[in-house]
């Protein structure tokens, strides 16, 4: 077990490459990036909310996907911040909106008072809309050294991963599964694959895209993406029923509280393991044929599987 500031990572590690050293020295330069990417303007309220919850902590494993495929592609970690960064405020909001009452309704997110507890629903919402705006604004203004089709790509995609084709079809299914007692695993997995898979899937692709990946290698890492999507669900799903609050950063037991269909209460706690663990496995599959510089991709599917929140 590693401790990398805020988490604590139990991974396998090689004699060549620390996984923990590696989320560790991403996870600085994306803070740091997050930071500068939003100053405080007027009104200062909601400025204030937009930072509360950015800058409140969490992996940071999107922005760090998004870093790692675009060096795996040839490309520099500059070429590949701005995106980084809107990927997270897309994922902020999505919690911020998440969280509210209409929705989760939790009180908690990354160990601290949700937006909507601190500054009120009205302006958490707001919070929420203003940075999903300011993440497209800023991949197209701050991208820098990357031919434009490349970026337009990126800003389609990002498009196609928050609309209904996404996050929103993906918690809407969700919404309108709780309670019910006959979702399959079919079911399950389309909620999953738009709510949560869909912008992990969009991270790895778009840092690809960036740094120049061919459209065979798009593919290649988009099947990974899914794979390791899944599989991060199927994990969250586990974590909800076995770690704490303190650890996950939020109100563990809150599926079984609201009646949510998930793989545990389809498979079980054990096979659900072994089901995540198989598509971490695939995932590490589709990176046959890419050199060590994809080993950060690899370590990173199997950190999936073992992490703690
Ligand atoms: C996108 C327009 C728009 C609206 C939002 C509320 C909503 C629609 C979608 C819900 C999306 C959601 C909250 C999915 C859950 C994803 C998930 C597993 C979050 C936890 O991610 P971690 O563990 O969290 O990476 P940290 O805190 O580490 O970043």
């Amino acid at each position: 077990m590693v401790t990398t500031g805020e988490q604590a990572v139990d991974i396998k590690q090689t004699a060549s490459f620390s996984l923990a050293n590696y989320l560790q020295e991403k996870k600085v330069l994306v803070e740091s990036a997050l930071s500068d990417s939003l100053a405080i303007g007027k009104p200062e309220k909601i400025y204030e909310a937009m930072r509360y919850s950015l800058l409140a902590g969490g992996k940071r494993l999107r922005p760090i996907l998004c870093l790692a495929t675009c060096e795996l592609m040839g490309g520099t970690i500059s070429m590949a911040m701005p995106t980084a960064c809107a990927l997270e405020m897309i994922h902020t909001m999505s919690l911020i909106h998440d969280d509210l009452p209409a929705m989760d309704n939790d009180d908690y997110r990354r160990g601290k008072l949700t937006n909507h507890k601190v500054f009120g629903e009205d302006i958490a919402i707001l919070a929420g809309d203003g940075l999903l705006a300011y993440a497209f604004e800023y991949v197209a203004t701050q991208t820098r050294n990357v031919p434009p089709e490349r970026i337009i790509d990126v800003i389609a995609r990002l498009g196609r991963t928050v609309g209904a084709a996404g996050l929103v079809g993906g918690q809407v299914l969700d919404l309108e599964s709780e309670g019910k007692t006959d979702i399959n695993a079919q079911t399950l997995s389309f909620i999953h694959s738009h709510k949560t898979g869909a912008l992990l899937e969009t991270s790895v692709v778009s840092g690809a895209i960036l740094g120049g990946a061919k459209a065979e290698e798009v593919q290649r890492l988009s099947r990974y993406a899914q794979n390791i999507g899944l599989a991060f669900q199927i994990i969250d799903d586990i974590l909800d029923i076995t770690a704490t609050d303190e650890e996950l950063g939020k109100t563990a037991g809150k599926d079984l509280q609201a009646q949510k269909a998930t793989y545990p209460s389809l498979w079980g706690i054990e096979e659900s393991r072994k089901q995540a663990q198989n598509l971490v496995d695939s995932a590490i599959e589709e990176l046959q044929g890419f050199s060590d510089s994809a080993n950060p991709l690899r370590a990173i599917a199997q950190y999936i599987v073992t992490r703690k929140n």
